[in-house]
């Protein structure tokens, strides 16, 4: 047998067509001389009614051996019934148990019992079967897709770089150490080095979708272990390119699944509200401010705390970034400004509360660099080949990392990252 349609390619107008669609069984009704299947695939569901008058005894015996969650597959004729909830149904002419599945069932896919994130994460494959989770991943793989698109559409190439590493890049607490042979490595934290060392390459503009390890010791709804991470970097750039290459990538997501993907968004309940570019910028010299108004203690040069994100997460309407950080705030890569080099070329891209993204024009000059991998207590021998980039001519350049997850948190309104990621990986969880 050999599929001939998903369960959303059926339309009334095919009353009396033959048909064999496949999947698992969604519900099963049995009455006294009737059975009513729902059976779904990928693409929704579909009502296969079996009345013992119209059918084989066969086909009526095996429609009343099925089970929940059993895979089958159904050769039947499509017939045009207003009654039915999509207007047709499917009678079939032959039933075929392809496995059946064990009871009870450890979870319930068809979302009528309510299960705690944790019990659903240890039982995933289950899951994901339930349609609303599904509707989330296909909006998740429609996001990366139109991401795809407007890289390509602006020059960008695609590159992957090593994840097995040699040194941090963010920050030295929140690595995972490996053991690599006989030396010691790391999970890479970002591709921040070899994006950057692709513009001394003179590939001009490149992205990356790939993932990244971060140690992080608390157990929070926004951070997770591992989490992919859209990177970009682009040569003879400012900050200011980066943020509108950034925005236009956000944009056009929203654009792309409000125009494609309605279908997911009804079934998640999501309003998807297209923010039109430029996104609010304020300093954050001026988001200081804004804290420090509304009643929260905060001084210059200080990182946002939780708190101080919330307030001014509640003053902000959308999308806006944060500019012009104090250089003390932000990574060695990141490029003082010349006329006041206590503040430097970065952005963060907020949602509210939440931080989307962090870029920054780079600091190309080899001497300045190896200054800023000393302030920050590192080793500059720790940084061999990276350093040597910056000696045999690199270009100005900027770019920008934006987790996937917590986009994903923003386009649908999730409260927890980890109803973001098929299988997450947090402080707790290593399996599934
Ligand atoms: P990134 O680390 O990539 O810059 P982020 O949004 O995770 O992005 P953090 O620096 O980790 O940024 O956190 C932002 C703020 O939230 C910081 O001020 C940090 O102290 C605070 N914070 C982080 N984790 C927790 C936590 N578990 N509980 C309370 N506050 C936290
Ligand atoms: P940063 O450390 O800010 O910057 O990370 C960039 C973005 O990655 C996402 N992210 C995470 N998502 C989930 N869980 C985590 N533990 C986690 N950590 C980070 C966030 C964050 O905004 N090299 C720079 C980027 C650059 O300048 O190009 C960097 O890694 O969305």
């Amino acid at each position: 047998w050999r599929r001939t349609h998903f369960s959303n390619e059926i339309t009334p107008e095919m009353d009396g067509e033959e048909i064999i669609v496949m999947g698992w069984t969604h519900s099963i009704r049995k009455l006294g001389k009737l059975v009513f299947i729902i059976l779904r695939d990928r693409e929704g569901t579909v009502q296969i009614v079996v009345p013992k008058q119209k059918v084989s005894e066969e086909v009526f015996t095996t429609a009343k051996s099925v089970g929940r969650e059993d895979v089958i597959a159904i050769k039947g004729k499509v017939v045009a019934n207003e009654k039915a909830p999509a207007g047709f149904e499917i009678i079939p002419v032959e039933i075929r148990i392809l496995n059946k599945a064990e009871t009870p069932l450890p979870l319930d896919p068809s979302e009528k019992v309510p299960a705690d994130i944790d019990t659903r994460l240890d039982r995933r494959f289950l899951d994901l079967r339930r349609p609303k989770i599904q509707a989330l991943f296909r909006l998740r793989s429609e996001m990366l897709k139109s991401v795809r698109d407007t890289f390509y559409n602006n020059g960008f190439i695609e590159v992957n770089t090593p994840k097995l590493v040699a040194s941090a890049t963010e920050g030295g607490t929140e690595l995972f150490p490996i053991s690599y042979f006989d030396r010691e490595a790391f999970l890479g934290q970002s591709p921040q080095l070899y994006k950057q060392m692709m513009m001394a390459a003179g590939f001009d503009r490149v992205f990356e979708i790939g993932p990244i390890f971060r140690a992080e010791e608390h157990n929070t709804r926004r951070h997770l272990n591992e989490a992919i991470s859209i990177d970009c970097e682009m040569s003879f750039s400012d900050e200011k390119d980066a943020m509108n290459v950034l925005e236009n990538v956000v944009h056009n997501v929203f654009v792309d699944l409000y125009e494609n993907n309605q279908k997911e968004l009804r079934t998640l309940d999501i309003n998807l509200n297209v923010q039109e570019t430029p996104f609010p910028r304020v300093t954050y010299t001026e988001a200081v401010d804004i804290v420090n108004s509304k009643g929260i203690d905060m001084e210059w040069g200080e990182d946002f705390s939780r708190a101080a994100e919330k307030i001014l997460g509640d003053s902000m309407e959308g999308f806006y970034f944060i500019t012009e950080w104090p250089t003390e705030t932000r990574p060695f890569y990141t490029l003082p400004n010349q006329e006041n080099p206590k503040i430097c070329k970065a952005f963060d891209l907020m949602y509210k509360d939440l931080e989307i993204s962090s870029g920054a024009q780079r600091n190309h000059k080899y001497d300045l660099l190896v200054e800023g991998i000393k302030r920050m207590g590192l080793n500059p021998e720790g940084f061999g080949t990276y350093l040597e980039a910056f000696k045999y001519g690199m270009p100005p350049h900027a770019g920008w990392g934006m987790g996937a997850e917590r986009f994903m948190m923003i386009i649908t309104c999730q409260e927890n990252i980890r109803e973001c990621v098929l299988f997450p990986r947090d402080r707790q969880r290593l399996t599934p």
